[in-house]
């Protein structure tokens, strides 16, 4: 038996965060909780580029595009989607959805999904640092355990 699984030791890997300025108290956090997360993990500053969009529907463009880049080993999206403040939830929460998945697929790199879809204001809180923990540094280590997997497969693929 195989198993092939990453860890979550940063070598030298490199992340563009992409996150979004619409209901930016939250984004602020996860943002926070990413860069603690990629800190602790000692990645260095200079291997972490920030990039802001203005709300969640514009991920998925700048993401595939930061993913593209070859200094960048995987992209962490992070917004917040409220239904209490738009009529038009349903089509941001499932564009940003389908297009991180995509940006993914399309350039082979991880994309991750730190974007909270919550009924409420204070549900995205509870999600960005306080009592249901912080999205932000949960996606930032699913980014490096992708980045750590990805690596552990080109190792492992067989000629
Ligand atoms: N963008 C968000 O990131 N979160 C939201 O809750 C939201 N609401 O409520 O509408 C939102 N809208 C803006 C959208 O993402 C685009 O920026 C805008 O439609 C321009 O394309």
């Amino acid at each position: 038996m195989r198993t092939i699984q990453g860890n979550l030791v940063s070598k030298g890997y490199r992340f563009s965060i992409v996150v979004s300025r619409f209901n930016e108290v939250i984004s602020g956090k996860l943002l926070d909780g990413a860069l603690d997360f990629l800190h602790r993990s000692e990645v260095r500053d200079e291997d972490i580029t920030v990039i802001w969009v203005p709300g969640a529907f514009e991920i998925p463009l700048v993401a595939q595009r930061a993913a593209q880049d070859a200094d960048t080993d995987a992209v962490i999206c992070l917004g917040a989607v409220i239904r209490g403040s738009t009529p038009h939830f349903e089509y941001v929460a499932n564009e940003v959805s389908k297009g991180i998945a995509q940006a993914a697929l399309h350039t082979g790199k991880p994309v991750i999904f730190g974007v909270l879809t919550t009924d409420s204001l204070d549900q995205a809180l509870e999600r960005a640092g306080s009592k249901a923990g912080n999205r932000g540094f949960t996606a930032a280590s699913s980014a490096v355990e992708m980045v750590s997997l990805m690596r552990e497969m080109d190792n492992g693929t067989k000629a």
